[in-house]
């Protein structure tokens, strides 16, 4: 990779330059003046109280470093990683609960502005949370998941509902090392009090804390928000869109969606294709209304509208200079406060919608699921009064890409044997005969301190080449996206042959889109029916499998990664260790979380060792399952892949429609 790029995307590099010639600063250029502090980026530093901060540094620290209160490198580093998972699961918790409250309104009959969109899911997560539904109102049954929903985040003794998702030699695993997460709130709250001063100075004992907040994160808040996302606005299946910096259209009007919760995007994408709307467009000298997505908004809408993303968190910026932007309207998580300063230089409208995530200098127009249309509409006229506002400058770029998005846990189950057979077993078979070597998340941020989007690209295409399923979320996925990768074509012309003639059979792309950040938590259902499926692992642990955030930045991503470790996935991060510091809390996570738990947390700056260790991970996993040794183009005997048309005709046979 070339090291003086800033993105490795050529529209996003192409501004870039553009914003360099015309002195407007992105974070490339933050990223390279901010150089970080080693002591801090380390986790060698203790801020928690006021006789500090202290740096536990110098020869032997990791032995002889004390702050003022005694506490070692070791406490330090470990206490530092709790907070970032208590933030992230906090984070995504939240999201979580926000999406809960808006089925609440719904079941309630409080709003009229959201539908159930998707009864089967609603009926399916009830049946998981003992709730009845045969028989009864819609409504009613919303109103039980909703209630009941909630109460695991105030929970206090008990465990978090969709624990009992997980394999239960997983589940068992975490009752034996305590990591069982009783409520969300109660382990975010718990991870807090343990990180004060004077409270827990063990690392392992922090740790484990750091993971059971991690467990609530992804079989709780994550999880949550995925399962009533898809009741409100639908289970996603593949959906073809575009990807680039180059969607915006110049005699449009372009309103991008920026963030994470998916319920005023949903809004603004059906209002905006409204004729009312459309005709007031037009008043204004425009040909219609372009929607674009940014980040995990954009994942949303991406795969359940088909509306085209511009990409993922390094973007940002760069959407706004391309000048054609007329609005940018942002909710919560991954907004970075610097696209008001940037949208000063050009006549973008930056519109803030959370009381929770406000920038000096934006407007704000506080969001309320209550009467979500009313604010979809007040958003979309005011990003057309600007249409006029547009002026030349800008740097436009055109290239666009297709993409395939929209994988759901569902959907996965489904494309491998139809609504009638639908299962795991032909990805489970494919994976022993060794047509597939191994399943990979490459997920999360893309970050300007590294060529942006390239370490995503390079381990997606290796991966593909050594046959290995790839599977992407968040911002992950939107690297894949503007550079082309999600398309069913990359098979043909990239993946090795056993991958290929796997996704040729299926009629998938190797680089599969499987949602926002919270959706990590599809990969988290998908390992859990391939073990319930037979002939892996019986359990998450011990599966040839990787989870990969090649350019995180985020509290958030350390939680993901964190609750994947402890559900038994080695995962691996970019870039320089946050705990670097300490070989004390490095070991932990690694060495005695794959020994209680079959995952691992690494982190590793060489994207070339990340594909090594990526690799030696899935072939020892294969060895101990005793599977076939993986041979390029050598595969052992597996059940017949069956084809579209041989799946609608089963099908066909057995009811004369089918339909997720
Ligand atoms: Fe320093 Fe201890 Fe206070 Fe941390 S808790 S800042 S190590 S005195
Ligand atoms: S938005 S957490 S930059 S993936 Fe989900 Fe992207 Fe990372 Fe935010």
């Amino acid at each position: 990779m070339d090291k003086h790029i800033k993105s490795a995307n050529e529209a996003a590099e192409k501004i870039v330059e553009w914003g360099e010639e015309h002195k407007i600063e992105t974070c490339f250029e933050r990223a390279e003046k901010m150089k970080p502090c080693p002591i801090g980026a380390s986790g060698a530093c203790c801020k928690v109280c006021h006789m500090g901060p202290c740096r536990l540094v110098g020869k032997n620290a990791e032995t002889e470093a004390r702050g003022v209160c005694g506490a070692t490198l070791p406490t330090v580093a470990a206490r530092n990683m709790v907070r970032m998972i208590a933030a992230g699961t906090a984070c995504h918790g939240d999201h979580g609960r926000d999406m809960v409250f808006t089925l609440l309104a719904v079941a309630n009959g409080e709003t009229k502005d959201f539908q159930i969109k998707d009864v089967r899911k609603l009926y399916r997560i009830a049946g998981i949370l003992d709730i009845e539904f045969e028989g009864r109102p819609v409504n009613d049954v919303a109103k039980d998941v909703a209630t009941k929903l909630l109460e695991d985040y105030g929970r206090q003794r008990g465990e978090v509902n969709f624990i009992k998702r997980a394999p239960k030699k997983t589940q068992e695993r975490w009752k034996k090392w305590g990591i069982t997460p009783r409520g969300i709130d109660r382990e975010i709250a718990e991870a807090m009090d343990r990180t004060t001063i004077g409270m827990d100075a063990d690392p392992d004992s922090l740790l484990t804390q750091g993971l059971r907040a991690a467990l609530a994160n992804g079989w709780g808040g994550s999880m949550i928000s995925t399962e009533v996302t898809d009741i409100l606005f639908g289970t996603p299946m593949p959906i073809k869109a575009e990807a680039s910096l180059g969607i915006f259209k110049e005699n449009e009007v372009n309103l991008v969606i920026h963030g994470h919760e998916p319920s005023l995007a949903e809004t603004i994408v059906d209002v905006a294709s409204e004729p009312e709307m459309i005709v007031y467009a037009q008043s204004k000298g425009a040909k219609g209304i372009n929607i674009g997505g940014l980040c995990c908004t954009a994942n949303e809408v991406l795969m359940r509208r088909g509306i085209p993303t511009a990409g993922g968190f390094t973007n940002q910026e760069l959407a706004i200079m391309t000048g054609l932007v007329e609005a940018m309207v942002v909710d919560v998580q991954c907004i970075m406060p610097a696209i008001v300063e940037t949208s000063k230089k050009f006549h973008t409208k930056v519109i803030t919608t959370s009381e929770k995530a406000k920038i000096p200098g934006a407007t704000h127009i506080s969001f309320d699921e209550h009467k979500a249309r009313e604010i979809a509409k007040e958003i979309i006229k005011i990003a057309v009064d600007n249409f006029a506002n547009r002026k030349k400058e800008g740097s436009h770029v055109t290239e666009k890409y297709p993409v395939i998005a929209g994988f759901s846990h569902e959907y996965i189950e489904y494309m491998q044997g139809g609504r009638w057979r639908a299962s795991f077993r032909p990805l489970n078979d494919a994976i022993m005969a060794g047509r597939i070597r191994g399943v990979v998340g490459v997920v999360g941020c893309d970050n300007p301190r590294v060529p942006a989007t390239g370490t995503h690209k390079f381990l997606a295409m290796e991966l593909i080449k050594n046959d290995v399923l790839v599977i992407t979320t968040g911002c992950g996925s939107q690297a894949c996206g503007i550079a082309g990768y999600l398309t069913p074509e990359m098979a043909l012309d990239h993946a090795g042959p056993g991958l290929r003639e796997v996704c040729e059979a299926i009629g998938i792309p190797p680089v599969l889109h499987l949602g926002a950040c919270v959706d990590n938590t599809r990969i988290l259902t998908i390992a859990s029916a391939m073990a319930g499926e037979g002939g892996l692992s019986d359990e998450i642990g011990g599966m040839p499998a990787v989870g990969i955030a090649p350019e995180w930045m985020s509290e958030k991503a350390i939680a993901i990664g964190c609750y994947f470790a402890a559900s038994g996935v080695p995962v691996i991060f970019g870039g320089e260790s946050p705990v670097g510091s300490s070989e004390e809390v490095t070991r932990i996570m690694t060495d005695v979380w794959f020994e209680r738990f079959k995952g691992a947390m690494h982190f590793e700056p060489d994207p070339e060792k990340i594909l090594e260790l990526t690799l030696d991970y899935i072939d020892k996993a294969r060895a101990a399952l005793k599977l076939k040794k993986y041979e390029p183009g050598k595969f052992g005997a597996e059940r017949v892949l069956m084809d579209m048309a041989a799946r609608r005709e089963i099908e066909r046979a057995a009811k004369p429609h089918i339909g997720l």
